[in-house]
């Protein structure tokens, strides 16, 4: 039976690859943070009392930020495989938080490097690190491909861009199974509710059924290449399953803008959505009868903003034999689905007298 390791086993990615792997008849050992909360919602499905039958799934307290921490869990768990998906992954909130960003992303990965290095387990363990195509920042070339030069513009992207050339240098240098897997941008129903995908499926269902008034956006004119996280966490172990180490973009090859997304979701619960200001005229809506659901906020804007991501993933394709299963109307179907049920739920607390979060930064 083969052991992985998986950093940030609690995020989006890792529950979504924790089942895969498990599924794949894997022991899978997860490294959680301590938080003064449950914080493991997304992968309690997988979780069994030590005591049962059959547990193959394992959680380790750890940090990015603490290499004594992984060393030990490192030792302890021997991996074949290790997936560095831990990181401070929100853009906007690493202008916020550079120097931690940096830590735990950027060092967080050498950390891991090292230990695999200092444990003398560069002949047995492979490494996957959880690179993005916030590389490409500014645009240098479309669509995005292996080759395409990287750009990064954002404290986030500047510490994963140190995260992606130490995992190629530590290729070269120790001959570790190394790889980097560039993905886009990739959603559902579990992901964070601050990434502009998930708040708008989220503000969508609760403005439909009253629990909201209206959503509140940054650029609606970026435009990114959105796929399904179920897919992509495959494409993750496909790279790990090479003869050959290497780095390669996941994505769908195809590029939706922030304001199309909206309109895709607000289509999916049947509302004919007003702009803040923008198109009422044009439709023949009296002007004091509209009613603004999606408003432009400045503060959402960014000190420098990612334009366009839109990938080429053919080398994926035809070296790992990977392609995206579901179509952005899927997905986002699928996230207003998800977040409908799940403000029906708040509905029935808000009627029996009870508060439910309204948080929607
Ligand atoms: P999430 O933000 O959902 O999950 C991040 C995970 O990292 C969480 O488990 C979080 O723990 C953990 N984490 C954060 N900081 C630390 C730390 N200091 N020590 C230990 N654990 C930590 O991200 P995703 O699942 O969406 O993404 C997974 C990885 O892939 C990230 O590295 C991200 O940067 C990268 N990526 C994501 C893309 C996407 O579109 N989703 C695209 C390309 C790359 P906790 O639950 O306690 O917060
Ligand atoms: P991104 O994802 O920055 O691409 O990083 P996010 O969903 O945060 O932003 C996508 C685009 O939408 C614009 N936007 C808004 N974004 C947020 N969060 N909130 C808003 O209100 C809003 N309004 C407009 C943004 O400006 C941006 O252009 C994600 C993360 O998962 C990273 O970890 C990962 O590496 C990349 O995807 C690929």
């Amino acid at each position: 039976m083969k052991r992985a390791l998986i950093t940030g086993t609690t995020g989006q990615d890792g529950a979504y690859l924790s089942e895969l792997l498990l599924r794949n008849n894997y022991e899978v050992h997860g490294v959680k943070r301590r938080a003064s909360q449950f914080n493991t919602n997304r992968i309690d499905h997988l979780y069994k009392d030590r005591h049962e039958d059959d547990v193959r799934f394992f959680l380790h307290y750890g940090d990015m930020t603490d290499s004594t921490n992984l060393i030990r869990i490192i030792q302890q768990v021997q991996p074949d495989e290790i997936y560095n998906l831990a990181a401070q992954s929100h853009v906007q909130v690493s202008f916020e938080t550079p120097e931690y960003t940096a830590n735990a992303d950027a060092i967080g990965t050498l950390r891991i490097l090292e230990a695999i290095r200092i444990l003398g387990l560069e002949k047995k363990t492979k490494f996957y690190q959880a690179s993005t195509s916030e590389l490409y920042g500014k645009v240098q070339e479309t669509p995005q491909k292996e080759t395409t030069p990287f750009y990064p513009r954002s404290p986030y992207a500047a510490a994963k861009l140190y995260g992606y050339w130490i995992t190629v240098n530590y290729r070269e240098a120790y001959g570790i199974y190394a790889c980097n897997g560039i993905l886009f941008n990739h959603e559902s129903p579990l992901r964070g509710e601050t990434f502009v995908t998930r708040k708008i499926t989220r503000a969508v269902a609760r403005i439909k059924l009253g629990l909201q008034q209206k959503l509140y956006l940054g650029n609606l004119d970026a435009k990114r290449d959105w796929g399904f996280a179920k897919d992509y966490v495959e494409a993750m172990w496909l790279i790990l399953q090479q003869d050959v180490p290497d780095d390669y973009v996941i994505g769908t090859g195809e590029t939706h803008s922030v304001r199309e997304f909206v309109e895709l979701a607000f289509k999916e619960v049947g509302t004919e959505i007003e702009w803040q200001g923008i198109g009422a005229e044009e439709k023949g809506i009296d002007k004091n009868s509209r009613r603004v659901l999606v408003e432009v906020d400045p503060r959402y804007f960014r000190p420098t903003e990612v334009d366009l991501l839109w990938s080429n993933p053919t080398k994926a394709k035809t070296k790992l034999g990977w392609n995206p299963k579901t179509t952005l109307g899927e997905l986002c179907a699928m996230m207003v689905q998800e977040d409908l049920a799940a403000a029906e739920k708040d509905m029935l607390c808000v009627a029996n007298g009870y508060t439910v979060p309204a948080f929607n930064e």
